[in-house]
C-alpha cells in the first residue's frame, strides 16, 4: 500500500500507449471496469480546459439556477473525477461515485481509449469542453508547478516541448481534441469551446441547457452567469480547490483560478517559440475542420 508522499512528484506511467499520473495508475483496473449509469452525464475535457468551470454551469442549470443548492458541497464532490485516486486518503473519484445521487456528473479527462466502455454501451450524454492549445499549455505548466500529483514542470521552455510532444499526463493535446470531435458524430457529445463560453456565456449555456433538456428564463441565465464567471469562482471556496489539502496543492505556488482570460500564452511564448508551436500545430491539424481561437 503506497502512501501519498510516495506518489508526490512521481514520473508519468503509461498505460495503453497514454502517459497517465502515477498516483491514478495503481487503480486502473477499477477504473477500466468502471459501470455507468444510463442518466451519467460525462464531462470531458483535456486537463486545464475550463473543466471546473462547465462543471459549475452544468451543476447550475441541472438546479434552474439555485445557488443554494450548488452550495451543498464542494466541486469535487458535486462532480467526482472519476480516474482520481491518491493512495490512503479519501481523495476517489470512484468511492466517491458509488454514493452520488443519479444523475451523476463525472468529470474525466480521460482520452476516448480509456475511457470505460460502458459509458459508450449506456451511449450516456458528455459534454467535451476544447480550449486552445496554447493558453492550455500555460495553464498546464502553472498547475504542475502547484499539483504534487503531477511531475514537476522543469522550465517553462522544457515544459512546452514536453507539451508539444505529449509527454504529459493525458498524452498530447491534439490527439485528445481531434479524436473526441471524431467522435460526436456517432454518439450525444454537445462539443464546446472555452473561448466561446468566454465570449458569449449566455448562448453556451443555451446550448447547454438544450442539450440537457431545459429550458432557462434570462433572470436564471443571468443569475448562472454571474454565479460561474472567473471573478465569482475565483472567491467560492467551493469551487476554487482551496479545499485540497495544501500538502497536495499549494496555491502560493500558482492559484488554482489563475486568470482565466483568452489569450495570456502571449505573456510566455517567445517568438521564435510562438513560431516553432505553430509549425507543429499546422501539421498535427491538418485534415481537421476543428477551428480555435487564440485572442479575443
Ligand atoms: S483541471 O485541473 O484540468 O480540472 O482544470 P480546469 O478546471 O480544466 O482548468 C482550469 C483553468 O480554467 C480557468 N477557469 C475559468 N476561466 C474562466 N471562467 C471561469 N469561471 C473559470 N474557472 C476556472 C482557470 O483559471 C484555469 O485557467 P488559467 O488559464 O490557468 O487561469
Amino acid at each position: 500500500m503506497s502512501t501519498p508522499e510516495e506518489v508526490w512528484r512521481k514520473d508519468l506511467k503509461i498505460v495503453r500507449g497514454y502517459p497517465m499520473i502515477h498516483a491514478f495508475v495503481l487503480n486502473w483496473d477499477m477504473i477500466e471496469q468502471f459501470q455507468s449509469k444510463p442518466d451519467d452525464l460525462v464531462i470531458t475535457t483535456y486537463p486545464k480546459s475550463g473543466t471546473t468551470w462547465i462543471s459549475e454551469i452544468v451543476d447550475m442549470v441541472l438546479n434552474d439556477g439555485n445557488v443554494e443548492k450548488c452550495k451543498r458541497d464542494v466541486i469535487t464532490t458535486r462532480v467526482p473525477m472519476l480516474e482520481l485516486s491518491v493512495p490512503d486518503t479519501r481523495l476517489s473519484g470512484i468511492e466517491l461515485l458509488k454514493t452520488a445521487p443519479s444523475p451523476r456528473i463525472i468529470k474525466t479527462h480521460l482520452p476516448i481509449d480509456l475511457l470505460p466502455k460502458s459509458f459508450w454501451e449506456n451511449n450516456c450524454k458528455m459534454i467535451y469542453l476544447a480550449r486552445n492549445a496554447k493558453d492550455v499549455a500555460v495553464s498546464y505548466y502553472h498547475f504542475d508547478l502547484m499539483n504534487k500529483i503531477q511531475p514537476l514542470p522543469g522550465t517553462w521552455e522544457e515544459y512546452l516541448q514536453k507539451f508539444l510532444a505529449g509527454n504529459v499526463a493525458y498524452g498530447s493535446w491534439f490527439d485528445h481534441v481531434k479524436s473526441w470531435w471524431e467522435k460526436k458524430d456517432g454518439y450525444p457529445i454537445l462539443f464546446l469551446y472555452y473561448e466561446d463560453l468566454k465570449q458569449n456565456p449566455k448562448a453556451e449555456i443555451k446550448k447547454i441547457a438544450s442539450f440537457l433538456g431545459k429550458t432557462l428564463d434570462e433572470e436564471t441565465l443571468d443569475r448562472i452567469i454571474h454565479h460561474t464567471s472567473f471573478e465569482v469562482m475565483k472567491d467560492n471556496p467551493l469551487v476554487n480547490y482551496t479545499h485540497v489539502p495544501t500538502v497536495m496543492m499549494d496555491h502560493s505556488k500558482s492559484p488554482f483560478m489563475r486568470k482565466g482570460v483568452v489569450g495570456d500564452w502571449k505573456n510566455y511564448f517567445t517568438v521564435s517559440q510562438n513560431e516553432n508551436f505553430d509549425a507543429i500545430y499546422k501539421k498535427k491539424m491538418s485534415g481537421t475542420s476543428l477551428k480555435f481561437c487564440t485572442d479575443l
